[in-house]
């Protein structure tokens, strides 16, 4: 049997993180988590590199141009989308994973999902860097592993 996997090294690796700006005192948190990991991980910091949209619905075109640049081994999504009183968010939280699945699917390189949806800001709180941890974090885990996975699988004889 041959089995293959992702190792958790991102050593040379060139990562862009794309960060909604709205419900910036979550995403800001998530940020600092998905950097974190990948520093912690090996990456160097110049090479990671970040870009500011304005919300979470403008994520998927922004992650699609960073993807197709040809300039990343991985991007990384990170938004917060909080439930509010009215659908707007179920609309933004849609568009959002549905267009990031799309570029995930078309892109060379890996593309990671750190958006939450959370009913309330408590539940946000604690999906950035709290008692659930930090999915920024899971993200960059997840972006490392991907990258690796990759190179195996364009490496197999
Ligand atoms: N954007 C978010 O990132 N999170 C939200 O919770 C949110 N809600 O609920 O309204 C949100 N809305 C803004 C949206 O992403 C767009 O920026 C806006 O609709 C303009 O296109």
């Amino acid at each position: 049997m041959r089995s293959y996997e992702g190792k958790l090294v991102a050593t040379g690796m060139r990562v862009a993180i794309c960060v909604a700006r709205f419900n910036a005192f979550i995403t800001e948190r998530l940020l600092e988590g998905a950097v974190d990991t990948l520093r912690r991980h090996g990456a160097d910091e110049a090479q990671i590199h970040v870009y500011r949209c304005s919300g979470t619905f403008e994520l998927p075109p922004v992650v699609k141009r960073v993807a197709m640049s040809g300039r990343y081994d991985a991007v990384i999504a990170l938004g917060a989308v909080i439930r509010g009183g009215t659908p707007h968010f179920e609309y933004v939280a849609g568009e959002c994973a549905k267009g990031i699945g799309q570029v995930s699917m078309q892109a060379d390189c890996a593309v990671a999902f750190g958006v939450l949806t959370t009913d309330n800001v408590e539940q946000a709180i604690e999906r950035a860097g709290t008692k659930a941890g930090n999915k920024g974090a899971e993200a960059a885990l997840a972006a490392i592993e991907q990258v690796s996975l990759f190179r195996a699988i364009g490496q197999e004889e």
